[in-house]
């Protein structure tokens, strides 16, 4: 082995190593893009369901959307549910809402396996 005969396989190694990154696919975690109703928001009156838009597809059986009163009192109907046609919505029925703050507690797996989790709140007046 002559020593430019090295030097090309070197760079032909170090060539497939670099080209194998960028050819690794990049997906992301999920984190909410957007929410209804919003973060903090305070509402005359109580909203019939709780959506959130994620920024990036999540995976039905492991995603969870609960609502809870201050006083930790679930009013959310069941688990959460990804509206079909949807990859990205997650969406819960609420029970009737009396005047107070309620918490949104979500929990996701995104495609890429990641988990993530959150809470907010909002009033109803
Ligand atoms: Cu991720």
């Amino acid at each position: 082995m002559n020593k430019k005969f090295l030097m090309r396989l070197m760079s032909a190694i170090l060539l497939i190593l670099t080209s194998g990154i960028i050819i690794v696919p990049a997906y992301a975690h999920a984190f909410p893009e957007r929410s209804s109703p919003h973060v903090g928001a305070h509402l005359k009156a109580g909203p019939n369901t709780v959506k959130i838009w994620f920024d990036a597809g999540i995976e039905p059986i492991f995603s969870k959307l609960i609502v809870r009163s201050a006083q930790g009192q679930k009013v959310s109907v069941g688990p959460g549910f990804i509206p079909k046609g949807q990859h990205a919505l997650l969406e819960t029925r609420l029970k009737t809402l009396t005047p107070g703050i309620y918490f949104v507690y979500w929990s996701v797996i995104a495609f890429d396996g990641h988990h993530t989790e959150g809470r907010w709140y909002f009033r109803v007046k």
